[in-house]
């Protein structure tokens, strides 16, 4: 009898191409999705990685938390300092409403921007004393005239806690200490997905004007961009000048890099980040109008808030769909040559860095995107 091979039925062949795909998609998720973090300084990357570290990994070990409790005080004093030196400085003047308080003033101007080397009862007992004066308070109420850090109100509120010899930072204290980024750092950790585990790089790198040309070293292999905007930076300006508009400065490298041709590929994802502060400041009646004209008339219908989030999405998506025409790439020495840049999709979300239960959520959606991404742009979907 003659044995010949028959050729597979429909069926067998469809179950057999499903198979390769699963097959694909599972080497597809063996691959490592790499995010790079990116926005001017102070957007809040390094919170994003921390709250990574804390969601993905194992959250923070106690020497871990120890070894930031130098940065802590560091935190206190820069705020304390800041705080004081500028209350003559804005325009106008604000004054010390308790009249013991300005020797304690000139105490900590005397110690000067950096912190003292022993840290004393007089020291915590004149900073205390000073944050509770109401002249303070309505300096603080106008931070955005001078260069205070966000965490500023958190850790001297907590100055009782912190003063004391056996403090250990809480997991708050850890996502409010600020510290620059100079360096390019990275975190790896993996996420559960359809059955595998699918491992995650997030780079971090720092935000600041004179950081930003090590950006372009990150962008090799990179599958999606998470762009952080401080939404809370309208009334604020840029530390490296003192005078740029922080928001318009986030809108402006956003611009730059949605429309660079090193991350086309690349997904890009948008965090308008402080919501919190954002909606603070509104609340506390700080007008979005008098650094954006524009905003005066825009969506009349809605509360402040809304039309302030509305407003700040909008400005993006005007970005990522207003192409600058055509980019002129030097193939030749002297001959130009036009290239069409296309834009890719683009996801907005609102955050608040800080709040861990916020992060969780957005980072749910945000993992499978990426996922989605990266299944795409490797030809597969
Ligand atoms: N209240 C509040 N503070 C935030 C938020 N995101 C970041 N911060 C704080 O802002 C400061 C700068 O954040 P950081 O992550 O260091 O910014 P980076 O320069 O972009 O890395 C830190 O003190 C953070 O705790 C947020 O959504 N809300
Ligand atoms: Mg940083």
């Amino acid at each position: 009898m003659l044995c010949i091979n028959k050729p597979p039925s429909e069926e067998k062949k469809v179950s057999q191409i499903i198979d390769n795909g699963l097959k694909s998609e599972k080497k597809r998720l063996e691959r490592i999705q790499q995010i790079l973090l990116l926005g001017t300084g102070e957007s809040g990357k390094t919170t994003i990685i921390k709250q990574m570290k804390i969601l993905h990994i194992n959250g923070f070990s106690e020497q871990e938390k120890m070894e930031k409790v130098p940065n802590i005080k560091q935190n206190i004093h820069e705020s304390i300092f800041t705080l004081i030196d500028n209350m003559d400085k804005i325009s106008p003047p604000v004054d010390l409403e308790v009249e013991d308080n300005k020797k304690l003033a000139q105490y900590i101007r005397n110690i000067g921007p950096n912190p003292p080397t022993e840290y004393t009862n007089e020291y915590y007992d004149s900073i205390q004393s000073l944050w509770a004066d109401p002249g303070v308070r309505k300096t603080y109420m106008r931070a955005n005239e001078f260069q205070l850090i966000d965490s500023a109100a958190h850790f001297l509120d907590r100055i009782n806690d912190i003063r004391d010899a056996d403090y250990i930072p809480t997991v708050q204290d850890m996502l409010f200490c600020r510290v620059m980024t100079v360096s390019i750092s990275k975190i790896e950790f993996k996420i559960p997905y359809k059955g595998q585990k699918v491992e995650f790089w997030m780079y971090d790198v720092g935000g600041q004007r004179g950081e930003r040309k090590k950006w372009i070293s990150v962008f090799e292999g990179i599958g999606a961009i998470l762009f952080l905007i401080a939404a809370s930076d309208f009334d604020q300006t840029l530390r490296e000048d003192g005078k740029t508009n922080r928001l318009r400065e986030g809108f402006q490298v956003f611009a730059d890099i949605f429309w660079s041709r090193f991350v086309r590929k690349a997904g890009k994802i948008v965090f308008l980040n402080k919501q919190d502060i954002l909606k603070k400041k509104i609340e506390n009646g700080k007008k979005i109008e008098k650094h954006f004209p524009e905003f005066a008339n825009f969506e009349k219908t809605k509360n402040d808030y809304d039309r302030a989030k509305l407003f700040m999405k909008n400005k993006i998506l005007e970005i990522a769909t207003t192409q600058p025409g055509t980019e002129t790439v030097e193939f030749i020495p002297g001959v130009d040559i036009k290239q069409e840049i296309k834009s890719e999709l683009l996801y907005i979300h609102f955050t608040i860095a800080t709040d861990t239960n916020n992060v969780k959520l957005v980072f749910n959606d945000v993992k499978d995107i990426i996922i989605a991404i990266n299944l795409e742009t490797s030809g597969l979907v």
